[in-house]
C-alpha cells in the first residue's frame, strides 16, 4: 500500500493517527476528553490510496455525516460549538472547520456494528462459502447483491492496526462486551439502519450495508454513537434506478454509488500489481460530481459550501 502523505499539522491539536482516509489528533495542551476526527480528501479503491486527492471529498462527506447525526436520536459524540466548561476544547483550526468533527473522546467498544440490508462483498462470500453470516442461517438461492427482507446485524471484531476485521457471531460480540452491551450496540444498530434505508429509499438510493461504532462516555457512563455515520466511507449505497434496471449485469447494478467511476478507470488502466496509476482531472472531477449528488439526493439540499475550485 501507498504511504499517507505527512498530515496537516494542527494549532493546537497533536496527530495521533491516519486512517486510509481520515486523520485523528488530540489536544495539544494534554486534555484526555476530546479527539479531533478530520475526513481528508484522499479516495481509496481496491485497497490504496489514490492519487490526487478529491478537493471537497471530506467536506461533503462530514456534512453527511452531520446530517445523518441531527436525525438520529441517540446521544452521539460531536461536541456542540461554544460548548465551555472547566475543560474546553481546542479550537477548530480554520483550514479543516469543514471537514473536522469535534468529538468526545469515549472508551470504544471494540466491534464494528455491521447492518446489511443487502448480501454483497465479504457478507456475501460467507454466505457462498456456509450458507450463514456471522452465524445466521440465511435460506439458500440469494444471489450477490439481491436485498434481504429483514436487514441482519453482522458484527465484526476490530482487528488491532493493520490486520482485516474479522466476522463474529453476535454470541462472540456477548463475550467481548457482556449481554447487555452487546445487545443494546445490535439494537441500535438496526434501528439507525432500518429508519435510514427507508429514508434513502424515498430519495432513489439504496442503503445496502453500513457500519456503525460505539463508545462509552467515560463521564456520564452512557452509550453514544461515534465516528462517522451513513456515510459512503462506512456505507454501501447504489442509486435506485441503476438496481433496478434489468438490462444491465448484475455487476453494473450494483456500482457503487461514488466511486465505481474511480473503479471502472482503474480496471482498464492498471493489473492491480504495484502503485496505481495518478487518477485523471476529467476522473476526479466526475467522483467528486457523484459525492455531491448523493448529498443533494438524500439530504434534498446543496451542499453547505462552494464546490471547490479546479
Ligand atoms: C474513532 C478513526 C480517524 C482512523 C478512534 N469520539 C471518539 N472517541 C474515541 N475514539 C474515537 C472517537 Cl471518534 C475513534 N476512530 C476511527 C478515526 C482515523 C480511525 F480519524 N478511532
Amino acid at each position: 500500500m501507498t504511504h499517507l502523505p505527512a498530515p496537516t499539522q494542527l494549532a493546537g491539536w497533536t496527530h495521533t493517527y491516519s486512517g486510509k482516509v481520515r486523520d485523528l489528533y488530540t489536544p495539544a495542551n494534554g486534555s484526555a476528553a476530546y479527539l479531533l476526527v478530520v475526513a481528508s480528501n484522499r479516495v481509496s479503491a481496491f485497497d490504496h490510496v489514490l492519487e490526487p486527492p478529491i478537493a471537497g471529498k471530506g467536506a461533503l462527506l462530514t456534512a453527511l455525516s452531520n446530517w445523518w447525526f441531527d436525525r438520529i436520536e441517540l446521544p452521539n459524540h460531536l461536541v456542540p460549538a461554544g460548548a465551555g466548561g472547566a475543560d474546553s476544547p481546542p479550537a477548530v483550526p480554520a483550514e479543516v472547520a469543514d471537514r473536522a468533527m469535534l468529538t468526545r473522546r469515549l472508551d470504544m467498544y471494540p466491534i464494528e456494528c455491521v447492518v446489511r440490508g443487502a448480501l454483497t462483498g465479504s457478507g456475501f462470500a460467507e454466505y457462498e462459502r456456509t450458507g450463514a453470516v456471522c452465524g445466521i442461517e440465511l435460506p439458500s438461492g440469494i444471489a450477490d447483491g439481491d436485498l434481504l427482507d429483514t436487514p441482519i446485524y453482522t458484527p465484526a471484531y476490530k482487528a488491532p492496526l493493520g490486520e482485516h476485521d474479522e466476522n463474529i457471531t453476535f454470541e462472540r460480540s456477548v463475550e467481548l462486551v457482556g449481554e447487555e452491551v452487546a445487545a443494546a450496540l445490535r439494537d441500535a444498530s438496526l434501528k439507525i439502519f432500518t429508519a435510514a434505508r427507508e429514508l434513502a429509499a424515498d430519495r432513489g438510493v439504496v442503503l445496502a450495508d453500513t457500519k456503525f461504532e460505539f463508545g462509552r462516555d467515560p463521564r456520564t457512563g452512557e452509550l453514544v454513537l461515534a465516528d462517522e455515520v451513513l456515510t459512503s466511507d462506512s456505507s454501501r449505497y447504489w442509486d435506485a434506478a441503476v438496481y433496478g434496471d434489468d438490462s444491465l449485469s448484475r455487476q453494473d447494478r450494483l456500482a457503487s454509488f461514488d466511486k465505481q467511476i474511480v473503479r471502472n478507470w482503474l480496471a482498464s488502466h492498471w493489473d492491480k500489481t504495484g502503485e496505481p496509476p495518478v487518477l485523471p482531472d476529467e476522473i476526479v472531477a466526475q467522483t467528486y460530481d457523484r459525492y455531491r449528488e448523493l448529498y443533494v439526493r438524500l439530504t434534498g439540499a446543496q451542499p453547505p459550501f462552494p464546490a471547490p475550485a479546479s
